[in-house]
């Protein structure tokens, strides 16, 4: 499956003093890895910033959401060409925190999937059940139908060196990451959904697990072989303890 993949989520987190100390030690700690690669997905602001510490490093960085839009009359809205603008290589799409709180439809984000790769962004596309929906036993149905948005109208060659997250929303933030068999059985249903129909995009798109983890469950998570690297949140903004998460992919 190649490099492990680990990628921090700073959500809404920092200011330009802090960032700054941040990115120093993300470089001081990281920049001897071979076999995983880093990508910090800081808010808009603060993208110059990123491109400004990171760039000549092996460390690359990214945005966390995107317009469904290229261009036009859309106040508030930030296209995709606008974060290529400042060097980023990836952009987090779909996240539940956004997809709950603003209201983002399915279709939404199947069109800011292919609007990242019309500009060159790699996609990292969040799916995930809630707890309601995994004790009902009906998580693969869920996460199957957000990847079918995106499958029945743009085909699934489109997940070919593409990225998604596995995120169970019961398990962001809350410190109860999924256990690795249960994120292992996930990413083998993802990875498979997308081979019935496109082995080379299966092989090629990176699975990563998201929600609550830690230094300590990730050593078990990344050893399952359909877990490719992680999004990490909260202890992506410890450098010591994401320098171990980086560590254990
Ligand atoms: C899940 C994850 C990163 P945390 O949202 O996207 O956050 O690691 O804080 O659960």
């Amino acid at each position: 499956m190649g490099k492990k993949l680990v990628v921090a989520n700073w959500k809404m987190h920092g200011n330009l003093a802090e960032n700054k100390l941040l990115f120093q030690a993300y470089i001081d700690q990281l920049s001897s890895l071979k076999n995983t690669d880093v990508v910090v997905c800081v808010p808009y602001p603060y993208l110059a910033q990123a491109q400004s510490m990171l760039q000549n490093t092996n460390i690359a960085w990214g945005a966390q959401n995107l317009s469904k839009d290229a261009v036009g009359a859309h106040t508030g809205e930030v296209s995709a060409a606008m974060i290529k603008d400042f060097g980023a290589s990836y952009v987090i799409i779909g996240h539940s925190e956004r997809a709950t709180a603003y209201c983002e439809s399915d279709e939404n984000i199947a069109t800011k999937f292919v609007q990242a790769q019309a500009h060159g962004l790699i996609p990292i596309l969040c799916v995930g059940e809630t707890l309601i929906e995994r004790e009902a036993g009906v998580m693969q149905m869920v996460v199957g139908k957000q990847l079918d948005t995106i499958i029945n109208t743009y085909g699934a060659a489109v997940f070919a060196n593409s990225v998604v997250s596995y995120e169970p929303i019961w398990a962001i933030g809350t410190g109860l990451a999924a256990s690795s068999d249960q994120a292992q059985s996930m990413h083998e249903f993802i990875r498979g959904k997308v081979a019935v129909l496109d082995k080379t995009a299966a092989t090629s798109m990176k699975i990563l697990y998201g929600g609550s983890v830690n230094p300590q469950n990730a050593v078990q998570l990344f050893a399952m072989q359909d877990i490719d690297g992680g999004l990490i949140g909260k202890c992506s903004l410890n450098a010591q303890e994401f320098e171990r998460i980086c560590c254990a992919a």
